[in-house]
This record gives structure tokens, sequence and C-alpha cells, in this order.
């Protein structure tokens, strides 16, 4: 188990555990979500160590995620054993507890639902949902710079975006989409209609699917 809490010492350990690129995006998601709990009043600690964490598990191959999973007893939905890349937020979430150290449950829940969305997330789901987004490495989504200013003008809104994007993108590709990835969608836009009426989604996302 990782020393709790140093942020120090985890950045060492996660940059051995992954590859040089996903250790960048991982300091960029966990610096744009400092920004962004400092924009939204949420604690920059929590913000730090979810960001830092999201893509703990990202880098073991596809059947060692599993195999993983199974080891540890969390189990796999039927989207998630076709698609194991959507495992590293499951099995992050575990690593991230079990081996980093972090028990606010808070920053567990960031960590878990990074990937997917949910339907009303807290607000440093939201952060680290919107961050690992919008951080500067990333640059093949389109509209990433009107997403990147909406993030910091209404957070709720740029989650929304940023789930109607995913699903173009997944559509494009013809690839499962998560139930949880839907019904987080239906929620937001719910949400942006009570805001912006009749101003549709799509309006933002017109040009095109998110490039991830
Ligand atoms: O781990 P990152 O690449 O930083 O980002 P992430 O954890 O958001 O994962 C991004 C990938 O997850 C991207 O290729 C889209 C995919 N994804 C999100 N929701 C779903 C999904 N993939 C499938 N198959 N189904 C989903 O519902
Ligand atoms: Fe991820
Ligand atoms: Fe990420």
């Amino acid at each position: 188990m990782v020393m709790k809490g140093n942020v120090t010492t985890i950045r060492k350990c996660l940059k051995k555990k992954l590859d040089p690129f996903r250790y960048e995006h991982t300091l960029g998601v966990a610096y744009t979500a400092m920004c962004l709990a400092m924009k939204y009043g949420e604690d920059l600690y929590k913000a730090e160590m979810a960001g830092l964490l999201h893509d703990c598990a990202k880098c073991y191959p596809d059947d060692v995620k599993l195999a993983k999973c199974e080891k540890y007893n969390i189990s796999i939905t039927e989207v998630e054993r076709r698609n194991p890349s959507l495992v590293h937020a499951k099995l992050g979430a575990f690593l991230a507890m079990n081996k980093y150290g972090v028990t606010d449950m808070d920053i567990i829940d960031a960590i878990l639902n990074h990937t997917t969305g949910k339907p009303a997330m807290t607000r440093l789901e939201k952060i680290i949902f919107v961050a690992d987004y919008i951080e500067p490495r990333r640059n093949k989504a389109p509209n990433l710079d009107m997403i990147r200013r909406l993030a910091f003008e209404d957070l709720d809104q740029a989650t929304c975006v940023i789930l109607k994007s995913t699903l173009n993108y997944l559509k494009t590709r013809e690839e499962a989409i998560d139930e949880m990835t839907l019904r987080a969608y239906e929620f937001y836009e719910k949400e942006w209609k009570k805001e912006k009426g009749n101003e549709s989604v799509e309006s933002v996302t017109e040009n095109g699917e998110a490039g991830l």
C-alpha cells in the first residue's frame, strides 16, 4: 500500500504504472480538476487525488484487467466484458482504495464514474468527468475550445455536451453503449432543457463526434 494521501508518492508510482502519454494526461486531469475546483468551490485535494488516480488501471492489457476483476471479486457487466477498456474505472476505484490508500468515498466515486458518467453526479464527479475531456493534452475531440470555455461557465451544461459528443462518437463507431452513459445523458439533457428551453444540445455538438 502506497503511503496514504501522499501526492508525490502516488505520482512516482503512477509514472511506473502508466505509459508516458497516459501519465501526462493524468497530470493534465489533476491540474484541470483543481482549476475547476477553484471555480466551483470544490475541495482542491479531493480534485487532485481523483484526477491523479482516475486512470490508474488504464494501462493493464484487457485480459489482465478482467483477471484482476475476477481476483478481487469485482463484478463485470455484459457490456464491460465486451469492452474491457470500460473496466478501468471500476478497477481504478478499487485500486485507489486498496492500493493507494484513499478512504474518501467522494474521491472513489469520482474515479468509479469517470468514464460513463451517471445521472445526478456530485460536483466532484462532474469535475473529474469534465476535466478528463478538456485537459490540455487531449486534442482530438471537435469543439474542444467551446467545451473548455463552457466548462468554466456551467459545469452541468459542459457535462451534457460531453455526454452527447461521446454518444455520437460511440454511434459512429458502432460501439456498444453502456446503459449508464445513456441514462447520464438523458438526465443532463433534461437539466439542459430546463435551463435552455428549445436550444438543442445538438446545436452545440452538431459538427461531429468526440474523436477520443
Ligand atoms: O480513460 P480516458 O481515455 O482518459 O477517458 P475515459 O475513461 O472517459 O474513456 C474514454 C473511452 O470510453 C472513449 O473511447 C469512449 C468510451 N466510453 C464512454 N462511454 C462508453 C464508452 N465506450 C463504450 N463502449 N460504451 C460506453 O457507454
Ligand atoms: Fe479513463
Ligand atoms: Fe482519463
